[in-house]
């Protein structure tokens, strides 16, 4: 007989809700969660592949180790036998800097290793930890955490009451939303216009969310910057700011008002490529609507001034006074209990950067990492401190850092690396040791990241749908095995000791936090009330009860619990977003910070930018509905379909550039070169290129299988690692000068 179950979608930040029918351990059928509050049945064709993705074959269920030259099927025992020999005599010549950790976009995508990846990085005791966040929205970050205090209090467009919505790089339409869950976008972008409000986009491409705007204008890429200041300068110089009951709670308010002078809208509609007067009108609409948010993702981030653009963003909500109002950009109230929602309300430490710098081109460190960027260097410079094994974690870095050429051929000269992913991939076939994951399907799933970005209050467990197969271990398990290895208890150990250990850290730091339900409380007695819980469970139901939200283990008895979320398998609405200024705040003045000081700095350079000669033709990426980053390109249900690696050019560029009507052409950079397939759209911007990332799959030693479109080309060996933005390390993945000619 077939049974329904229902389980949060982990394959992007949408974290739609599915219903599945299942028999016996066999998928029958995904479909959208109707019932479920948040994305009300709806899903994109991933979803439905998870059942292949579950199902397929190439998907590692046995660790991989290399004898011989070969990585060869072993046992865990094997496997962790090996990390033991081999990493701690590294370790010991060489120091614990000269190992390193990469941890990639699905670590937050998975509850296990967002829960327990930061065990393994105390563990290591390095400073060369890289993650895939330098790649993608670290100037969103960045910029958060200095105007509000942590690096999750991201103000989120409150798309369900928006009535104005400026989006910049960011094509939810196909992505389906980043640092803004949002589950069914197209709907929701629907609202927005159904309820007499305006969507505008800026975009070097007309996508399909632009299609669905009311509204959109090219722009030439890496010019948000000046583009935004001149929205702030207009805003100023006709008298249009009503930061309202903000200013109360502000810093800075002159100080950006002077920054944003020079950035006329005359002065930057050249470099940005968008008239002087559509930039005045544009500033008009957002100032003087109802409720209006600036939404800025991949294309506003990954550029040199990623960090000011991202910033910018906020400003104008504060300026415009939409910040924390409804219909604007709001703060979430999540239900594990983030930073943001603990200590003294209104108040806190702020973020402190800079505590290190990296060995070879010394750059700060931010939130504990270095920019990733910067990995292929620590390993390929000689000298002390030089990397010499790496861990990855559920990341292709090969295929998704810039200058991958140049990364492969480092990762290939470690002494010693492990990776921890369910495909042999472009970087785990360098590895020395694989440690396979679970099927999503058998491991329980909550969103902590994507519950602190929603565009709503929301809290949905899925416990695992399936057991894992037998003797195969979760990946907080094979974390804790490699943590006891690290540790010197050895390869053979029952890693339950080290799990109330990442229990007791977590409940101690709460009982001794004034403000917390359960502070001064016995931590042992807490442990004890949460048994027989162990694993990500008992870390959830923990943070759950601590939580806003939360039963505050009998402080609020009517609160929420992990066994709440258990008994309503569509999820506990907690409702709209509400306002939280100035309570959320936790910078060390109490303040919003509008003129912070590592951003203000910045604004030189981007001054100087705005008068220096541009590029006339570069590179940029772009997505599609049928992909997820660097894999997923084997699932039968995604590969077929019009190709979407090929290199999208305008047909006068094509005529300019003398390819015209020809298949395939050559996209030269400074730091290397690929032969792609062309396709000629009169949708992207005259003077810009796009190629999707995450592609060239066809290399030796992998285990994807049958990839769609022969593998396609890397577009990463023509991102420049030497260029990124200077506050958040980020690298700059949109704008890179090329060159095209005849293939
Ligand atoms: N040029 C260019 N480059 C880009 C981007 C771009 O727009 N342009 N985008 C950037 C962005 S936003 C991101 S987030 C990065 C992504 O960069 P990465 O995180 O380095 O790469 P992914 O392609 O997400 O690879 C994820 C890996 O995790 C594995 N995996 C999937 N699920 C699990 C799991 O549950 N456990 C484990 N252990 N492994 C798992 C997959 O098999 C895959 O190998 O790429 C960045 N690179
Ligand atoms: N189907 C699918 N969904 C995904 C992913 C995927 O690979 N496939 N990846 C996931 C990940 S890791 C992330 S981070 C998100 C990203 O989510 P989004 O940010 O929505 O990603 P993109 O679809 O790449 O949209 C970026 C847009 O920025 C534009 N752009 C490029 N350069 C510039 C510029 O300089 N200025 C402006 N204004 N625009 C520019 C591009 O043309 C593109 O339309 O998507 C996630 N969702
Ligand atoms: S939109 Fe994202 S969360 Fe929703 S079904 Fe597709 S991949 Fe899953
Ligand atoms: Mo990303």
């Amino acid at each position: 007989m077939p049974e329904t179950k229902y389980r949060i979608c982990p394959l992007c930040e949408a974290t739609c809700g599915l219903k599945f029918s299942v028999s016996g351990r066999e998928v029958l059928s995904v479909r959208g969660d109707d019932e479920d509050p948040f994305s009300r049945g709806y899903l994109c064709p991933k979803g439905v592949a998870v059942r292949e993705l579950d199902a397929h074959p190439m998907r590692l269920r046995t660790p991989l180790l290399r004898r011989d030259g070969v990585l060869q099927p072993a046992t865990w025992d094997e496997a962790f036998a090996a990390i033991d020999a081999r990493l701690l005599p590294i370790i010991e010549q060489h120091g614990r800097d000269a190992v390193g950790v990469y941890l990639g976009n699905p670590t937050v995508h998975n509850t296990a290793l967002t829960l327990y990846a930061p065990a393994l990085v105390r563990a290591l005791g390095t400073k060369n930890v890289f993650t895939a966040s330098t790649v993608d929205q670290m100037p969103k970050q960045l910029a958060s955490a200095l105007m509000f205090g942590t690096g999750l209090s991201v103000a989120i467009p409150d798309i369900d009451r928006c009535k104005h919505l400026l989006i910049l790089g960011a094509n939810p339409l196909a992505s389906n939303g980043s640092m803004m869950t949002s589950p069914d976008f197209p709907e929701r972008l629907r609202g927005v216009r159904e309820r007499g409000g305006k969507v505008v986009v800026i975009d070097p491409r007309r996508t399909a969310t632009a299609k669905a705007a009311d509204e959109h204008h090219f722009i030439r890429p890496g010019t948000d910057a000046f583009f935004l200041f001149a929205l702030v300068n207009v805003i100023f110089a006709e008298g249009l700011e009503r930061p309202g009951a903000l200013a109360a709670h502000t810093q800075g308010l002159d100080e950006v008002r002077e920054l944003a002078a020079p950035f006329t809208p005359e002065r930057v509609a050249g470099r940005c490529g968008i008239d002087a007067e559509t930039i005045r009108r544009i500033a008009r609409e957002l100032a003087k609507a109802e409720a209006a948010a600036v939404y800025g993702r991949i294309g506003t981030c990954t550029q040199e001034f990623g960090t000011v653009s991202s910033w910018l963003a906020d400003v104008l909500h504060v300026i415009t006074g939409n910040l924390d109002r409804e219909g604007g950009a709001m703060f979430t109230t999540p239900a594990h209990g983030p930073g943001n929602t603990k200590g003294t309300p209104g108040v806190g430490r702020g973020v402190k950067l800079a505590r290190h710098t990296s060995r070879v081109s010394g750059a700060p460190e931010v939130f504990g990492e270095f920019p990733a960027v910067c990995l292929a260097e620590e390993i390929d410079t000689e000298g002390p401190g030089q990397l010499r094994a790496l861990f990855t974690v559920a990341g292709n870095p090969a295929r998704s850092l810039p200058n991958s050429a140049r990364l492969e051929k480092a990762l290939e000269s470690l002494d010693f690396m492990v990776s921890l992913d369910i495909y042999l991939t472009e970087t785990s076939r360098h590895a020395d040791v694989v440690l396979p994951g679970l099927s999503p399907l058998e491991s329980c799933h909550y969103d902590l990241a994507f519950s602190q970005l929603a565009v709503r209050n929301l809290a949905r467990y899925s416990p695992p749908m399936f057991a894992p197969p037998e003797g195969q271990l979760d990946e907080w398990q094979s974390i804790l095995r490699i943590v006891a290895v690290l540790s010197g208890m050895g390869a053979q150990v029952e890693t339950g000791i080290l799990d109330d250990m990442v229990a007791m850290t977590l409940i101690q730091r709460e009982t001794s936090e004034a403000n917390s339900p359960i502070h001064g409380r016995d931590a042992a007695d807490i442990l004890a009330a949460l048994a027989p819980r162990r694993g990500p469970e008992r870390l959830l139901d923990f943070m759950l009860r601590t939580g806003p939200h939360g039963e505050g283990f009998g402080a609020r008895p009517e609160g929420l619990t992990l066994a709440v979320l258990e008994e309503n398998p569509h999820g506990v609405d907690l409702g709209p977003l509400q306002p939280r200024i100035p309570e959320v705040l936790r910078t060390r003045s109490g303040a919003i910070e509008l003129a912070p000081e590592p951003i203000t700095r910045d604004v030189p350079r981007v001054l100087k930018a705005l008068d220096a000669d541009a590029p006339t033709l570069v590179l940029i990426g772009r997505r599609d509905l049928r992909t997820n980053n660097s894999w997923m390109h084997n699932l039968p249900l995604l590969s077929g379909g019009k190709a979407r690696c090929t290199l999208v050019m305008h047909p006068d560029d094509g005529e300019r550039l003398g390819v015209a009507g020809q298949t395939h052409a050559r996209v030269r950079s400074r730091v290397g070169e690929v032969v792609a397939p062309l396709e000629f759209s009169s949708d992207i911007a005259p003077g810009v290129v796009s190629l999707p990332h995450g592609w060239g799959h066809a290399v030796p030693g992998t285990g994807w299988g049958d990839c769609a479109e022969g593998g396609g080309v890397n577009s990463n060996v023509l991102a420049d690692d030497t260029a990124l933005d200077l506050p958040s390390g980020n690298a700059v993945l949109c704008g890179i000068p090329v060159e095209v000619t005849s293939a």
